[in-house]
């Protein structure tokens, strides 16, 4: 609490987003606590928590009060990149709901390339009844790019289902159940022995590029689907699209899932949107919804308030 007996305050700056539904929790339980919407901002002083997507960089200026900022995504990559950003601690979100949905987006991409559901739509089309040879699910290699909060809940959907399975990350993962590979030395081995590449990693400047070329010819050929098959719902900037486009013209990448691009929206120029071989949806394969994760913020900040320490902390530095 504040000298004058005001709880701290809370920014929200939801840049494309609506501002109301994330303020909704704070004014129906604490009607007290300063609440102001970017860019009104009366109270400079009273600011202790940022509520932030794609948030303009004037929005964290002179905040003297500023304790924590709050990613409203589970991505932090639009506020690691302000430049002077304050040095306080950034969270992104982790929840079950982003993490269902995300499982929801996936398994319905990975079973839309195994079951070859693009070739039967341009049958249909055509009115042609033909059956495409069909593998078993265990005869297809997925591999899981990012072994983070989403990469784990990845697995435990794709299990059941029976594909054979493995991960890489940036670092060792020794608590996996799967095979795992990390690093730059893992990363040609596991591409080897990958059919369905499952994206899911942060952008950062590492990993910023990395689905080019030299990534999609070193996927596997010899896999039962013919060619490699990538699924992005990373970031737009992990992939490199005249890359993409090339390395499905050229045969040796079978399919591809995109939620995401750079920039987005996805300019009506790009040669993705009628690609016969690419699926698109417009960055909604795990939406934050407002109704559902700011009442997890609001809970974080109540916790952190009464002694607890925040949770889902990134590491600004490395930019997740
Ligand atoms: C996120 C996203 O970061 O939806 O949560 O991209």
């Amino acid at each position: 609490m504040t000298g004058s007996n005001k709880l701290p305050g809370v920014l929200i700056a939801s840049g494309p987003w609506q501002a109301e539904p994330w303020a909704d929790p704070f004014r129906r339980h604490q009607p007290q606590r300063p609440l102001m919407i970017w860019p009104d901002v009366p109270d400079p002083g009273a600011v202790h928590y940022v509520l932030a997507w794609k948030p303009p960089s004037e929005a964290f200026r002179d905040l003297p009060n500023l304790r924590a900022i709050f990613s409203l995504g589970a991505g932090v990559d639009h506020i690691v990149h302000v430049p002077d950003l304050p040095k306080v601690p950034v969270t992104r979100l982790v929840d079950g709901d982003l993490a269902q949905r995300m499982n929801e987006w996936v398994v319905l991409q990975v079973l839309l390339h195994h079951r070859q559901h693009l070739a039967y739509a341009r049958q249909q089309a055509a009115s042609l009844w033909r059956e495409i040879a069909q593998p078993a699910a265990p005869e297809v290699r997925v591999g899981i790019m990012g072994y983070g909060e989403l990469g784990r809940a990845a697995v435990s959907v794709l299990r059941p289902l029976g594909f054979n399975l493995a991960a890489w990350s940036r670092t060792p993962k020794d608590d996996a159940d799967i095979q795992t590979y990390s690093g730059q030395d893992g990363l040609t081995p596991f591409l080897a022995r990958t059919d369905i590449l499952v994206v899911l990693l942060p952008l950062t400047d590492e990993t910023r590029g990395i689905l080019n070329r030299s990534l999609f010819e070193r996927l596997a050929r010899n896999g039962p689907l013919g060619g490699g098959v990538v699924i992005n719902a990373g970031r737009g900037g992990l992939q490199v699209e005249a890359d993409l486009i090339q390395a499905l013209d050229a045969g040796y990448l079978v399919g591809a899932s995109l939620d995401v691009f750079e920039p987005e929206p996805l300019p009506s120029s790009s040669p993705l949107w009628l690609h016969p071989k690419v699926v698109m949806t417009p960055h909604v394969a795990a939406t934050s919804e407002a109704d559902i994760q700011a009442d997890v913020i609001f809970r974080a900040i109540r916790d952190f308030e009464a002694g607890q320490p925040l949770r889902n902390v990134v590491d600004v530095s490395r930019q997740y």
